[in-house]
């Protein structure tokens, strides 16, 4: 039996839901979904009101998925506009510099002139309503002026983080035919500089463009290539004062983000424009009771989907005020996090189990000494939070005051599904408890028949919601194929979970070829593709292990080519190449020479086995006999690599 941590009443009393109102909303929400979401589709401003609310089908044979299909709506207008007469002088933007002397402050009507320059910058450089455009920038707020900028013109952004390679970035660009990147000279982060012009030098060499507009963040040393080039401050000053907002469709897109699944191809998830914001802007206001005052802290990077929805879109859309974090949690100290709470009030606080674990690690003297007193609401996002770094998180940074939101999502549903409301769902450390609004999940065997009860299986959503992904970029069958297909009419997450006998949903974690490393996803075909690249390797296999602060870490299975030998230069080699192949984020943690891999008689690689050696479960290992050559199983055991 787990703990239970019940709302306290004045939480409850002062929050926008109750229980009460939970179960009473819940249940209307699946009953008659066309009604429950044609009253919330109101939430947002439309030019032409819809009449249709819901049009989807998880017909494997036809996957459609349409809401409010004949209204049309501008979503920069809803961001942003629409607010300057009621707000236009509260802050929307609170930037928090990597260097703590660095910080600003952007209101509405602020945001409004950015965002139309921006606009401008952009048009006069060609863009037009539907063209792609590629963001590979640091957390800085022109990142956020550019994705509403783009959402002005009718543009569908693709976010590259910054992390990526120059190779990423250009798979990246070509992937959605981007005609126009936006960078900076270089980011900053934790007191280090990320070559970012430099890496779209690289990128655009196999992936050309015809525009690059690059921001000025450090003035470091960069090349401007005369023609295609353009500094942003420079633009601007050129740029007209007003872009008359695009009326778009409900259903047109609005951003493309890549994410890895289990081939080597990232896949382009495709978000549309009015189901997306409607879903994002009222979870943003539900899951974090978001009200007017609050300082609301989500500390994602823009380059992943919790950056979308929760630092740029929801937030803006409810008119809130939405800090952006330039930094890393332990840059200067291990208090940077509760020095910025404290320096600007933020009330709700979001951030990944990864952070929280590094923190707990580096001691609570660097929580202790600040006072986090405006904090209200805590939230975690991206991997199961285990139960240690959940009470560390509230005892520790909430002194038991705040209720934590761990809320379970993915790039594919624009928004949270399973997550606690902080005023009516009790909590229990480790499970993202209930279906949100409108979310009908369930557990199915492998044969994809519904398990009923306290039970184990996987994750499955039985009906739409307003912000899920609605296509695969430029390949629909692939969006069928990957999650549709496994379980006829249902959505399929990839994730595996339990329910216990209160209803509440435990994540279990992936249970496809997808790992999470520090919350990020990562393809191990991906990884495994770069590495075979590698002249001196003839094979890669690569599986998660569990990793203290990482949550998983990445193990590497290779076998050299004939002629090469094993060394730690050669490791060394390896992660430098991945590093250079992918990106710093997929470097592997653990490399292991193996003569051989084990294979079935017809060659596929079992990686069930693998994983196990690589978990250190060896007695675990299961069936072996149906493998070509048993014996290279006991070498890879001998020659396991210790773990980090
Ligand atoms: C938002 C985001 C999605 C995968 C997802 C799952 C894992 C995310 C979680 C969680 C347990 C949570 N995940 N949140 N697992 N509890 N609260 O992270 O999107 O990068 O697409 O990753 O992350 O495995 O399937 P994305």
């Amino acid at each position: 039996m787990s703990e239970v941590y019940p709302v306290p009443d004045a939480v409850a009393s002062a929050a926008l839901i109750d229980n009460a109102r939970y179960l009473e909303m819940y249940e209307a929400s699946v009953n008659d979904p066309e009604a429950f979401w044609g009253e919330h589709g109101k939430r947002l401003d439309w030019i032409k009101p819809y009449s249709k609310v819901k049009n989807t089908s998880y017909d494997p044979h036809n996957v459609d998925i349409k809401w409010f299909e004949d209204g049309t709506l501008n979503v920069a207008a809803n961001c942003v506009d629409r607010h300057i007469a009621t707000r236009g002088d509260q802050v929307a933007i609170i930037w928090e510099g990597d260097d703590p002397s660095e910080h600003l402050e952007i209101t509405y009507k602020e945001l409004g002139q950015h965002v139309n320059t921006m606009a401008g910058v952009l048009r006069n450089a060609g863009v037009k309503k539907g063209d792609r455009v590629t963001l590979y920038l640091p957390m800085i707020p022109e990142a956020a002026y550019a994705m509403l900028a783009c959402a002005r013109l009718g543009a569908v952004h693709s976010i590259v983080f910054g992390g990526f390679s120059p190779n990423s970035l250009a798979q990246r660009i070509s992937g959605c035919d981007s005609k126009v990147v936006i960078t900076a000279d270089e980011g900053l982060r934790g007191g280090r500089k990320v070559p970012l012009k430099a890496n779209v030098d690289k990128a655009v060499e196999t992936a050309p463009v015809d525009a690059v507009v690059v921001v000025k963040r450090t003035g470091g040393d960069i090349a401007m290539q005369d023609g295609r080039d353009i500094w942003y401050h420079e633009a601007a000053a050129n740029a007209p004062d007003f872009i008359e907002p695009e009326e778009m469709n409900a259903e047109d897109p609005l951003f493309i983000l890549y994410t890895s699944g289990s081939t080597g191809q990232p896949k382009g998830v495709l978000h549309t424009t009015g189901g997306y914001l409607t879903y994002a802007s009222m979870t943003h206001q539900y899951v974090f009771d978001y009200q007017d005052g609050d300082v609301y802290w989500c500390t994602a990077d823009v380059g992943w989907v919790t950056g979308h929805s929760y630092i740029v879109y929801g937030p803006l859309a409810n008119g809130a005020t939405t800090l952006m974090f330039e930094g890393v949690p332990t840059y200067p100290s291990p208090s940077r996090f509760w020095d910025v709470v404290d320096k600007h009030k933020v009330s709700i606080f979001y951030t990944a189990p990864t952070a929280i674990r590094s923190l707990m690690g580096a001691g609570e003297e660097h929580v202790k000494k600040t006072s986090r007193s405006t904090l209200r609401i805590l939230g975690s996002v991206g991997e199961p939070i285990n139960p240690e770094a959940w009470n560390w998180y509230y005892n520790v940074v909430g002194e038991g005051r705040c209720p934590i939101v761990d809320t379970w999502w993915q790039t594919e549903t624009g928004g949270i599904l399973i997550t606690p409301l902080p005023g009516a769902t009790a909590l229990k450390p480790g499970s993202a408890t209930r279906p949100f609004f409108g979310v009908q999940p369930a557990l199915v065997d492998a044969e994809g028949q519904i398990l009923d009860g306290a039970t184990e299986g996987n994750l499955v959503i039985l009906n739409s919601w307003p912000g899920q992904m609605r296509t695969v970029y430029g390949d629909h069958e692939r969006f069928v194929q990957t999650y549709f297909s496994t379980y006829k009419g249902m959505y399929f997450t990839g994730d595996g979970c339990r329910r216990d006998e209160d209803g509440y949903y435990w994540i279990t974690g992936r249970v496809d070829d997808v790992i999470n490393v520090s919350g990020h996803r990562m393809g191990t075909a991906e990884v495994e593709s770069a590495l075979v690249a590698h002249p001196k390797v003839s094979e890669a296999a690569v599986v998660g292990y569990p990793h203290d602060l990482k949550g998983q870490g990445i193990y590497v299975y290779v076998t050299l080519m004939e002629g090469e030998d094993p060394s730690d230069d050669l490791r060394k080699e390896l992660v430098k190449w991945v590093r250079q192949e992918i990106g710093p984020i997929a470097s592997p943690d653990l490399i292991q020479f193996a003569p051989g891999l084990p294979k079935t008689r017809s060659g596929k690689i079992m990686r069930r086995i693998l994983r196990k050696i690589a978990e250190d479960s060896f007695d675990n290992l299961g069936d072996t006999s149906t493998l070509a050559d048993p014996s290279v199983v006991t070498d890879l055991i001998d020659n396991r690599q210790n773990k980090s």
